[in-house]
């Protein structure tokens, strides 16, 4: 490759203009240590939005649907499969280049109510193992992964492993899992197999709970053959939460790893409904609650790479689901309502610059 000297690029106002090109993206931070990064993507960026969607090609090199590939948008109806939401997020990745993630197969929201009426422990296994075939195999060779079970944890509930009490466990007992991944296997080998769960990230005892139990049912399934490959951590997280122990973490990383796994951070944002209305403070604070955060997981050769839960704080599920109650929006993601990167970006593209890729 040619060198040029700085005089010569000073000289050449062609060049001067690449030089002054916009900053690189998180996917580029991502990928100078072999990792991706990425976010989620809702109709509302699909369908309108052609600026968040032109930012959303600039900063990612993966995208998921936020609701897309959910039983209920896929299967409306018995028999009846709608894949048109979901190419649609497949038809936009694939134009701007991206990878894509399947998310997801199994879980006890967003399922359509014809199938919670259907499921008995004698339709069970046909249900589950009928609609992943049909549905991995419908993507075969096109996702890179999918998030085979979500959330399957909640100790509270009392069952073995810390397992969730769901429509599948009360059909098909903690089998179901099984089921789920060796179908998956069976349909899309190629896609990487995620367990996918939240509320693992603090030094708190319910989150001590779920981060033992993980491991267990992790060690459980591997025991029996399971083809599960990889863990994602959504990665939810909280500013006002004081309880974050890098030391508890990196072990909890480093634990799942020992298993042979690979970690992926998978729905990352960062709540700030307990911090003061402030701007420049509340953005402040969630950009070192989450280099925190990333600090003590990416240096894991494990980790494979970080998507947040969509990219601009024009949308995000926490305005929804934990409103400010000052009626502000929340300042969750890295990109803020005029698509100006945040205190957050930076958090995280130097979190990313710092990390090891496996
Ligand atoms: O953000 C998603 C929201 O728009 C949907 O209404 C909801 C139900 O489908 O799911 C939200 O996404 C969740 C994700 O699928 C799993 N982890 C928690 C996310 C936030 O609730």
């Amino acid at each position: 490759m040619m060198m040029l000297s700085r005089r010569a690029l000073l000289a050449a106002p062609a060049l001067l203009a690449i030089a002054a090109a916009p900053a690189e993206g998180l996917q580029a931070h991502a990928a100078a240590h072999g990792r991706f990064f990425g976010s989620a993507i809702g109709d509302a960026a699909l369908n309108g939005e052609p600026r968040l969607r032109q930012r959303i090609r600039d900063e990612c090199g993966i995208i998921v649907g936020e609701s897309q590939f959910k039983w209920a948008a896929l299967q409306p109806q018995p028999g009846v499969f709608d894949f048109a939401g979901a190419e649609r997020v497949m038809a936009y990745a694939a134009a701007a280049g991206l990878a894509v993630r399947g998310h997801t197969l199994v879980w006890h929201e967003a399922n359509p109510p014809w199938l919670l009426a259907a499921l008995t422990p004698r339709s069970g296994e046909r249900l589950l193992t009928g609609y992943i075939g049909t549905v991995a195999g419908h993507f075969r060779g096109r996702l890179a992964h999918w998030d085979v079970v979500n959330e399957p944890l909640h100790p509270e509930d009392g069952p073995a492993f810390g397992l969730r009490d769901t429509p599948w466990l009360r059909a098909l007992g903690p089998r179901y899992l099984d089921l789920a991944f060796h179908a998956c296997a069976d349909a899309d080998p190629g896609a990487l197999r995620v367990i996918n769960e939240f509320a693992l990230d603090y030094a708190i005892d319910w989150q001590a709970r779920r981060r033992a139990a993980l491991l267990e049912l992790l060690a459980a399934l591997l025991a029996r053959g399971v083809p599960v490959q990889a863990v994602g951590l959504q990665g939810h997280l909280d500013a006002s939460q004081r309880a974050l122990d890098q030391t508890v973490l990196s072990r909890f990383v480093a634990d799942i790893a020992g298993l042979g796994l690979k970690v992926l951070v998978t729905e990352l944002d960062v709540r700030d409904d307990g911090l003061p209305a402030d701007f420049a403070l509340r953005d402040a604070a969630v950009a070192a609650h989450a280099r925190a955060w990333l600090e003590a997981v990416l240096p894991h050769p494990a980790v494979l790479g970080v998507l947040t839960w969509g990219l601009s704080d024009r949308r995000s599920w926490l305005n929804e689901r934990f409103p400010r109650a000052d009626g502000l929006p929340q300042r969750p993601l890295p990109l803020d309502p005029a698509l100006n990167r945040t205190p957050l970006w930076a958090a995280i593209a130097g979190a990313l610059d710092g990390g090891r890729g496996g």
